[in-house]
């Protein structure tokens, strides 16, 4: 918070102070960590904790699997409950895949 040039007080983004005018503010001005630069939260997370003496704190939320079937010709369908991105290729041999949420569904077919 500061004084702007007629002196009403105005939210600095980014200064980890959170006065309930921006979404959040995580004290900084990157993008990918939940709070954007314009103090916004970033799709895919929930940011909390934020006051006018303490910064927010953003976590990804979590997506689950909705649900997984394979067919007769070695498809995999996977359904997620939040939109997904897959990080990396998938191979037969993983087992374990890794997802971020982003602004689309994928649906994975192997
Ligand atoms: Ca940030």
């Amino acid at each position: 918070m500061f004084y702007g040039p007629s002196g009403d007080c105005l939210e600095r983004c980014g200064d980890g102070l959170n006065y309930g005018i921006n979404e959040c503010d995580d004290g900084n001005l990157e993008m990918g960590d939940g709070c954007s630069p314009d103090c916004l939260v970033e799709d895919g997370w929930l940011c909390s904790g934020g006051t006018r003496t303490k910064k927010d704190s953003c976590q990804p939320i979590r997506t689950e699997i909705v649900r997984a079937n394979s067919t007769d010709w070695n498809h995999l369908n996977v359904e997620f409950s939040k939109d997904v991105m897959i990080l990396g290729e998938l191979r037969p041999k993983d087992f374990e895949v890794k997802v971020f949420i982003e602004s689309k569904k994928v649906a994975l077919k192997r």
